[in-house]
């Protein structure tokens, strides 16, 4: 029997990584997508076909988890086996600027996919399962290594929603018996990993300024530190909680920690550039509240899923150089040829 699963936040980094995973397991592959004025589906277009043909690929259907009417009627529609709900305002940073839209999205966003659920399962007497993607921002000041038992001491709207959402996700799985699984990841990052997250940012400057495209690059707190893996590894986490006999949350991580200074030094490095002669220190990217030291500990996640990373923190940043430096000579022959302007420079250099 095909199952079919439904992804909330398919154009996101995950969300197209996770797409590819359950295609390639002869899953029936729908996705909710946002109405945006320019088209938001990078990610997922070497997936899409269209409709009209015979094998349609992933099928994408309009949403937003601020409109709980659409959120119910895609679940009517599609009768998923497995939702994913990776949909999240997800910078951290923008959260403090934003903070009653992320709430909105992330916590409220997430009650109304499983309210949805709740009454789906019962009108239609259909087993479905429900993954709800938690963050190690809900650690936030925790001291680490952080694993399943550490208390919650999140540091930003972002965490304080997301911990909203991990525990409404608990009480449904308690009150109504649904299948639902936290998975609690800790950063995670790739070639497709947005422009504005530390990693990409990085990446993205180093390639540019190879190219004479860019010459500075402006960044915040370079001694916070984070456990860093690669997305792909993560998402088929995601897929083997759903496939347990219980439903449970797991954290996510790779048990290494690594500075903000640590990742522009092997960055540059990579590209053979010096740092320092780049790297401005801008007050505006530092946080309110700072989340310091992040480092996981999955041995749950290696115990009962046989879960465990496969990309090293160094082979990541091979792997996001090495792809950020070739997207960079593209731009450089555009420009050259005239077809593009490189005006994003500016906000290249200094987003987020
Ligand atoms: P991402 O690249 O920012 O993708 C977020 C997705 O959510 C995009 O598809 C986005 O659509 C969609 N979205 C945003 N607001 C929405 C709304 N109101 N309604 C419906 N969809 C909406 O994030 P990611 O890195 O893939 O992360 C996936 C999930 O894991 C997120 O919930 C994130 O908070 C969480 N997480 C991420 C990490 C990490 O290190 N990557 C770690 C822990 C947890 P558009 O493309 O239209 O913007
Ligand atoms: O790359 P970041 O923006 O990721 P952050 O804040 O850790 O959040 C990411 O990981 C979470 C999991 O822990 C996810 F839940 C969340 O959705 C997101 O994917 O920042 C990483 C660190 C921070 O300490 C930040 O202060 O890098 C520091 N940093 C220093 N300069 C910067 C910059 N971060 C950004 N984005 N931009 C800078 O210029």
């Amino acid at each position: 029997m095909t199952k079919r699963a439904l992804i909330i936040g398919i154009t996101g980094q995950d969300g197209s990584y996770l797409a590819e995973l359950l295609a390639g397991k002869l899953y029936d592959v729908h996705g909710v997508i946002r109405r945006s004025s320019l088209f938001n589906t990078d990610r997922i277009d070497h997936m899409y076909c269209d409709p009209h043909s015979q094998n349609p690929g992933v099928r994408l259907h309009y949403g937003d988890l601020t409109d709980a009417s659409t959120v119910r009627r895609v679940l009517e529609d599609v009768k998923p086996d497995e939702v994913y709900n990776l949909a999240a305002q997800s910078h951290v940073r923008v959260s403090f600027d934003m903070p009653e839209y992320t709430a909105d999205v992330v916590a409220m966003g997430t009650l109304r996919i499983i309210e949805a659920l709740r009454d789906h399962v019962i009108h239609s007497s259909r087993a479905v399962r429900y993954y709800q993607a938690g963050s190690s921002e809900m650690f936030g000041s925790a001291p680490p290594p952080q694993n399943e038992k550490t208390p919650f001491y999140p540091r930003s709207p972002y965490g304080v929603s997301k911990l909203a959402a991990h525990w409404f996700s608990i009480n449904y799985r308690e009150a109504y018996n649904l299948f639902i699984c936290n998975g609690i990841l800790f950063n995670h990052e790739s070639p497709r990993r947005g422009e504005t997250f530390v990693t990409r940012k990085v990446t993205r400057a180093v390639g540019r300024i190879s190219q004479g495209l860019q010459d500075k690059l402006y960044l915040g707190n370079l001694s916070a530190r984070r456990d860093w893996g690669y997305a792909a590894d993560y998402v088929e986490a995601m897929w083997l909680m759903l496939q347990q006999d219980e439903p449970d949350d797991f954290v996510i991580a790779t048990g290494e920690t690594h500075s903000v200074g640590e990742l522009v030094e092997l960055a540059f490095a990579e590209a053979g550039l010096d740092w320092r002669r780049h790297v401005v220190i801008d007050q505006r990217y530092l946080r309110p509240t700072e989340v310091d030291n992040l480092c996981g500990d999955a041995a749950k996640a290696t115990d009962q899923l046989g879960w465990r990373p496969r990309v090293t923190f160094p082979e990541l940043i091979t792997m996001m150089v090495a792809h950020d430096c070739k997207l960079a000579q593209s731009e450089q022959a555009l420009s050259q040829a005239g077809f593009i302007t490189p005006a994003r420079g500016a906000a290249m250099a200094g987003g987020n």
